[in-house]
C-alpha cells in the first residue's frame, strides 16, 4: 500500500484523520508508532513531533489540517472543505476550534483515566515486542504523557473547564445550523474534527475509547450531561450514521 497513517492507536487527532480519508474513501494502511521514539519519524519526514503523519505516496504531511487541505487539492472527490469562500473560512475556523477542544480535552480524560489498565492495553497492546514487559514499561509512559500533556491536578479543572466552554460554542453553531452540520447541509472537515475530537467522552462502540471505566463523579456526571446535550447526542449520530468504518484504529 502506497498510502500509510503513522498513528498512536488512542490519539484522536489520529482518529480525525482516519476519518478523513475513510470520508474520501481513499484506502491507506495503518502504522502504530512507539510513543517517543515517533519523533524521529516525525521530524525526518514532516520536521514536526506529533502524530498523525500520513505519507501519500512521495508525499509526507505532519499535521490533520495541513492534511485535510493536502487531500481535498490532491483527490477533489467527496471534498472535506466548501468552494464557496464563506463556508469554506467558517469550516476552517470551527475546525480550530474543535483542534483547541481536543487538547483541553486530552489533558483532563488523561487526568482521569490515566491509572487504568485498559488505557494501557490499547496503548502498548498493538507493539508485539511491547506486550510481554508492559507493566514495566507502562509507569515510563505514564509519566511521560503526564509531562508532555501537564496532566496535573493543578491544570486539570482548568481543563475541563476550557473543554466544556469549547463544546458550548459548537454546539450553538450547530443548533443555529439546523442541528444537523456544523456548517451548511452536508458533513465537513469542521463535524469530523469536532465529533472525533470530543469522541472520547462517549465510550462509542468500536473506537480506541469504548473500554474505560468512569471512575470519579465528575466524570460520570461530565458523560451523563454530555450524553443528554444535543452535542453529545449529535456525536452519537454522526458514529451511527456517517462514520462509514469503525475498528479501523489498531
Ligand atoms: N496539531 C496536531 C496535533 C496532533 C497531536 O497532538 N498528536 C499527539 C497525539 S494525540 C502527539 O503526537 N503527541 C506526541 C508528541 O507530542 O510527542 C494535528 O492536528 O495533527
Amino acid at each position: 500500500m502506497n498510502r500509510i497513517l503513522y498513528q498512536f492507536p488512542l490519539s484522536h487527532y489520529c482518529e480525525k484523520a482516519r476519518w478523513m480519508l475513510d470520508f474520501k474513501h481513499l484506502a491507506y494502511d495503518v502504522r502504530n508508532l512507539f510513543p517517543g521514539a515517533h519523533r524521529l519519524l516525525s521530524w525526518w519526514r514532516a520536521h514536526g513531533t506529533t502524530v498523525p503523519l500520513l505519507k501519500d505516496g512521495r508525499e509526507w504531511i505532519g499535521d490533520s489540517t495541513e492534511m485535510a487541505f493536502w487531500l481535498d487539492a490532491r483527490y477533489p472527490q467527496h471534498p472535506l472543505l466548501p468552494n464557496d469562500p464563506l463556508k469554506r473560512g467558517k469550516v476552517a475556523m470551527l475546525e480550530e476550534m474543535a483542534d483547541e477542544g481536543g487538547v483541553h480535552l486530552r489533558r483532563w480524560l488523561y487526568g482521569e483515566i490515566l491509572d487504568q489498565d485498559a488505557v494501557m492495553n490499547v496503548m502498548l497492546d498493538s507493539y508485539a515486542w511491547a506486550v510481554p514487559v508492559k507493566e514495566y514499561l507502562w509507569p515510563f509512559l505514564q509519566q511521560g504523557i503526564r509531562r508532555l500533556y501537564r496532566v496535573t491536578p493543578e491544570k486539570t479543572p482548568k481543563a475541563l473547564e476550557n473543554m466544556l466552554a469549547v463544546m458550548t460554542r459548537l454546539e450553538q453553531t450547530l443548533v443555529d445550523n439546523g442541528g444537523r452540520y456544523l456548517v451548511g447541509e452536508q458533513l465537513t472537515l469542521a463535524d469530523i474534527a469536532a465529533a472525533s475530537l470530543y469522541a472520547p467522552l462517549l465510550a462509542i462502540p468500536g473506537t480506541p475509547w469504548e473500554s474505560f471505566t468512569i471512575r470519579s463523579p465528575v466524570f460520570q456526571q461530565v458523560y451523563e450531561d454530555t450524553l443528554r446535550r444535543p452535542f453529545g447526542r449529535w456525536i452519537l449520530r454522526l458514529y451511527a450514521e456517517e462514520r462509514n468504518s469503525r475498528n479501523n484504529w489498531k
